[in-house]
């Protein structure tokens, strides 16, 4: 079983590597615990919706061309982690950080965000108490944050930052958003078209 300091030799030796960054993950998302996953699989839903691919071997890439990797980092229970994961994010070849934690003292995506600068990192409070948490940084240490729970929109965030630089997230961010529109035309229509009670009937059909 891996102890907290062979991750942090893993963390290490992969940022010493010098990969090529078109086979590193692209994000990164960590959480403070793995009871955080289920909220923080928004995160994944969306990068895959956008064609991003899990990542779990450093050095053996999938072959898409945009991954995410997770990571389970306590900033209480394992600082040294926290710190190491932050301080090899950019030699590790990440564009972007997704930090979430949960709990009144949800420290990870803050000082996450300290360590790796430049490195933005998006902060998702896990639980509506983790909010304040999250988005209290003080003035010139920058974080971006998404409301309680919303780490899809963390996943969307995350390629925002990256279709500056890639055309393809770009156009895939577009045609997602083109498909949102298209279905709130759709309801709208149906809304309109059926009136009230068939709507409400169609729907529970
Ligand atoms: C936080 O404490 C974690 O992010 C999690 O939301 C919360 C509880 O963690 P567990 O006790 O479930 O591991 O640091």
């Amino acid at each position: 079983m891996p102890t907290v300091a062979d991750l942090i030799d893993r963390l290490e030796s992969e940022a010493a590597a010098a990969a090529n960054p078109e086979t590193t993950p692209d994000v990164g998302i960590i959480m403070g615990s793995d009871s955080d996953l289920p909220v923080m699989d928004g995160a994944h839903e969306a990068l895959s919706e956008l064609g991003f691919t899990e990542q779990t071997d450093f050095a053996s890439p999938p072959d898409a061309r945009f991954t995410y990797e997770s990571y389970v980092v306590s900033a209480h229970r394992t600082p040294e982690l926290m710190y190491a994961y932050a301080e090899t994010a950019a030699d590790r070849g990440l564009d972007v950080v997704i930090a979430g934690a949960g709990g009144k003292s949800a420290d990870l995506p803050n000082m996450t965000a300290s360590i790796a600068y430049p490195i933005p990192v998006i902060g998702v409070p896990v639980q509506e108490k983790s909010v304040d948490s999250v988005i209290g940084m003080p003035t010139g240490a920058p974080i971006v944050a998404v409301d309680a729970g919303k780490s899809f929109n963390a996943g969307l965030s995350a390629a925002q930052i990256l279709a500056r630089e890639h055309e393809t997230i770009r156009d895939r961010l577009n045609a997602y958003h083109e498909d949102l529109k298209g279905d709130v035309a759709a309801v709208s229509a149906d809304l309109h078209d059926l009136g009230v009670d068939g709507f409400r009937e169609k729907r529970e059909r």
